[in-house]
């Protein structure tokens, strides 16, 4: 198929991310049927060439994929589990933020109604839809990927990671995780220089350029990390990344030490270990095993 050759598509979910995948469908000449809970969310999309449908139940009937934005895995079952009948030998694509146990879940649901079932996890906000650097997780029925794939690429780089439907949401949450760590960091620091005089603003304009040169580092500690040797020659010990300094002169400042403290502690659980002279990397085995 190509991206709009006779696909009918209902979109379930106008929130700012439902609306953006419809917009992009429609853009590209899909028949898109669109449904919200709350009534008004479909209008604009209505402008554009949507059919907006009166309840879920109708939204499901009109066509055979219908691809699920809510807020959350329960809001999902709230819409979908009256609808099981409905749904029986048609395809579901749900890119609603989810567990990958609640992925899982519904992966079983839809098998049990007789629904064709493929996970997606979005990583892009709402206004990025359609444009570069717009990917989007998949994992599920591989069938559906192919079959869609020109569809599902209109809403940015397509990528499928295998038929277990929860490792598009667990590579999803992986991903999260780093960013709202590194989100962390930057706010750390930006409190660190505050009661200095600097603002915000100006902290992100050094931040930004610092940060994006150090993820260079990032295929190196893979590397070690892949390799299971934490004593490769030419790494920062751990020892040396002692973070004593930052923890110390975050105090000076009067602020919270928190987040800092929480990788201070990884280092020191893997020097008490006795591995003080190993590499910084090693902070992975810290986290990886519950401590
Ligand atoms: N927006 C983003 O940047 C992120 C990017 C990564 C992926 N997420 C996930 O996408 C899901 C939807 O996010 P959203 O941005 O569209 O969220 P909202 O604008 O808050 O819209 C939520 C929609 O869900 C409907 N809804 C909520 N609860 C129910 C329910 N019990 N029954 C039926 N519909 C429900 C809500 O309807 P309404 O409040 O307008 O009636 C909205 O349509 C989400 O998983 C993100 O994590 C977005």
């Amino acid at each position: 198929m190509t991206a709009n050759d006779s696909v009918h598509v209902s979109v379930l979910g106008l929130g700012a991310m439902g609306s953006a995948l419809a917009a992009a469908l429609l853009k590209a000449g899909c028949a898109t049927t669109v449904w919200n809970r709350t009534p008004g969310k479909a209008d604009g999309l209505v402008e554009q060439g949507a059919e907006a449908a009166a309840t879920a139940g109708d939204a499901v009937r009109a066509d055979r994929l219908v691809i699920v934005c809510l807020l959350d895995h329960a809001s999902v079952h709230e819409v979908l589990d009256p609808l099981a009948e409905e749904l029986a030998g048609r395809t579901l694509i749900n890119l609603t933020t989810t567990t990958p146990a609640q992925a899982r879940e519904l992966a079983d649901w839809a098998a049990g109604i007789g629904a064709a079932y493929l996970d997606g996890g979005i990583m892009a906000v709402p206004p990025m839809i359609g444009r570069p650097g717009s990917s989007i997780l998949y994992s599920g029925s591989i069938d559906v990927f192919q079959q869609y794939k020109p569809l599902l690429d209109l809403w940015g780089t397509s990528t499928y990671f295998g038929k277990d439907a929860g490792l598009a949401s667990l590579y999803d949450l992986a991903l999260l995780a780093s960013m709202y760590v590194m989100f962390a960091g930057f706010m750390h620091g930006a409190a660190m220089v505050a009661p200095a005089g600097m603002t915000a603003g100006e902290f992100a304009g050094m931040a930004a350029p610092w940060l994006t040169a150090m993820t260079g580092a990032f295929q190196g500690f893979a590397e070690v990390i892949d390799g299971g040797d934490y004593t490769v020659e030419g790494q920062q010990s751990l020892v040396f990344s002692d973070l004593g300094d930052l923890l110390a002169a975050s105090s000076d400042q009067g602020i919270s030490t928190e987040v800092v403290a929480v990788v201070q502690r990884l280092i020191q659980r893997q020097i008490d270990a006795g591995h003080g002279e190993e590499g910084f990397a090693r902070i992975f085995e810290s986290i990886r095993q519950l401590g």
